[in-house]
């Protein structure tokens, strides 16, 4: 085998197993990460403001694994050049390349929310295993040339399938020690305090009789998700707590015993991501059980010149919404989801949902801290990277059903869907097909204006192609704009339609 290749394969490996090694080691510690999510937050971190057109493939559901994926390739591309230089004999370069590989790893692994020096461990494990993998390797070779020959395909195949051993038991173990500190078990076993009054069950749901209309409450498995997180912050009841400071005169700070121990309300209220595109998914409705953020807020008493409730999460995320949003309005700290304690996905323990706000300004996750500020002080996240300081949720109507592209056959057809436009509620809903007239459609009954409104409306369908078009009007008689608006800076607007194909 030629010393190029084998070097590459020494490479790879001798990075591999550091890279498993820094996994495990990061398991031992909260404040501890895995060196390539290190290395992922901060592209979290600064590229958003570099390539804003695309945040959202970014931060969308799949492309985290993109994003890891992407890393783990140029450490494996830098990793061969490692090995090709030490087979070559020239070891400083081999070492320099590890040394600046653990500088950039460990200056992102202090930058984390919760790190401190000693989130350097995974690094340093890392570097220190990865030397040493590449050193075995090397002295193998060695003796095999010593004795004459050189390292043989079926030797290295040995040598791979030790490491390769080594490396799946190491991360097998990783993931059994991961398992048994996260709050999986902890969050199951919560009984969440119970509201002094529940809210009524809502009406007959019509999705059950509408085939690929949204149930009215999204169920939390199937709820968008979207944040920055890499991996989720995995926070244990005991250790969480809440702080209310910044302009206030009497700061003040819950445990989770102490903050559900409060009186609970319940709010059915539907969150929407600014960036859900036209016809989108990012959006979805919930009971929430929570504590009122306003007398929270009273209690800790604002100082006259704050005009901002900033909410900081357990891994650094921030976001921002005006303090007179505080209206009368049902703003929470939620602690419970659909009749469950928070999903870990969706902030366990604590998140902020305030009505008629989007997420990036107001929903957020791993709750630590509460800050009394000013605008002209701070910042949320999304704030530098191009997005509106104020988001107050837009009017949107979509399509469940049919689906874009379908071909159904001639007969009765039930075109329906969902509107929102929390807090002021949907008033009408229309439909078009084709160029026919706008329909007023079937508005199902709700109990509040901060949840979204299932539609629907027969249709008698006739071979032939047709675009059906939905608007709607919300509880202030505004209907909703054909114009299109990009999603940036502060959400989509425009009428969603579908094409369908009907058939005789
Ligand atoms: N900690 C944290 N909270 C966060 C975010 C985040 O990135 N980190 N994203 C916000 C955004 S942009 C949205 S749309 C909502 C989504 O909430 P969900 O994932 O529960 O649907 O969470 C908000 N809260
Ligand atoms: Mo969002």
């Amino acid at each position: 085998m030629s010393s190029k290749r084998l070097g590459s394969i020494f490479g790879a490996l001798a990075v591999l197993v550091g890279l498993v090694a820094g996994d495990l080691v990061a398991t031992f510690n909260s404040s501890w990460s895995s060196p390539v999510i290190s290395l992922g937050n901060r592209v979290i971190d600064y590229v958003p403001s570099v390539v804003k057109k695309y945040v959202i493939e970014i931060f969308g559901l799949y492309d985290k694994v993109f994003l890891v994926s992407l890393i783990i390739f140029i450490v494996l591309a830098i990793s061969i050049f490692i090995g090709r230089a030490y087979t070559a004999g020239q070891e400083k370069k081999a070492y320099l390349t590890i040394a600046a590989m653990l500088a950039a790893s460990g200056v992102a692994s202090v930058l984390d929310a919760q790190a401190n020096l000693s989130s350097l461990a995974p690094t340093l494990v890392s570097g220190v295993t990865t030397i040493y993998v590449l050193r075995w390797l090397g002295a193998k070779k060695k003796e095999s040339e010593a004795e004459g020959g050189s390292l043989t395909r079926r030797e290295l195949l040995k040598v791979g399938a030790i490491l390769g051993a080594v490396s799946i038991s190491a991360s097998a173990l990783g993931k059994a020690l991961s398992q048994k500190t996260t709050v999986a078990g902890e969050r199951i076993a919560i009984a969440l305090p119970k509201p002094l009054k529940f809210l009524a069950k809502p009406p007959a749901d019509p999705a059950l009789k509408i085939p690929g209309l949204s149930p009215f409450f999204t169920p939390n498995e199937d709820f968008y998700r979207i944040d920055t997180a890499l991996s989720i912050p995995n926070l244990s009841v005991d250790d969480w707590s809440l702080e209310i400071v910044g302009m206030v005169k009497n700061p003040l700070k819950f445990t989770y015993a102490q903050l559900s121990a409060r009186p609970v309300f319940e709010l059915d209220d539907t969150i929407a991501c600014v960036s859900n595109e036209i016809g989108g998914p990012l959006v979805g409705n919930a009971r929430w059980l929570g504590v009122r953020l306003d007398d929270l807020i009273r209690e800790a008493q604002p100082t006259p010149d704050a005009d901002q409730i900033m909410g900081y999460s357990y891994d650094g995320f921030t976001a921002g919404f005006p303090l007179a949003t505080l209206d009368g309005r049902d703003a929470m700290i939620a602690i419970g989801m659909n009749g469950e304690a928070l999903p870990a996905a969706h902030g366990f323990p604590a998140r902020i949902i305030v009505p008629g706000l989007y997420g990036y300004v107001s929903a957020t996750k791993w709750l630590v801290r509460i800050e009394l500020t000013r605008f002209d002080k701070k910042q949320g996240f999304w704030i530098s990277r191009g997005w509106s300081e104020r988001a107050p949720i837009k009017t949107q109507s979509r399509i469940d059903t049919p689906a874009p592209g379908t071909q159904i056959s001639a007969g009765t057809v039930a075109i329906a869907g969902v509107a929102w436009a929390p807090t002021r509620g949907i008033s009408k809903v229309e439909v078009r097909v084709g160029r026919g007239p706008w329909r007023v459609a079937n508005l199902a009954e709700v109990m509040a204006d901060t949840t979204w409104r299932q539609w629907w409306i027969d249709w008698d369908a006739k071979a032939g192609d047709y675009i059906i078009a939905v608007r709607a009007t919300d509880g202030d008689g505004n209907v909703q704009s054909e114009q299109y608006v990009p999603i940036e800076p502060n959400g989509a607007e425009g009428w969603h339609s579908v094409n369908v194909r009907v058939l005789v």
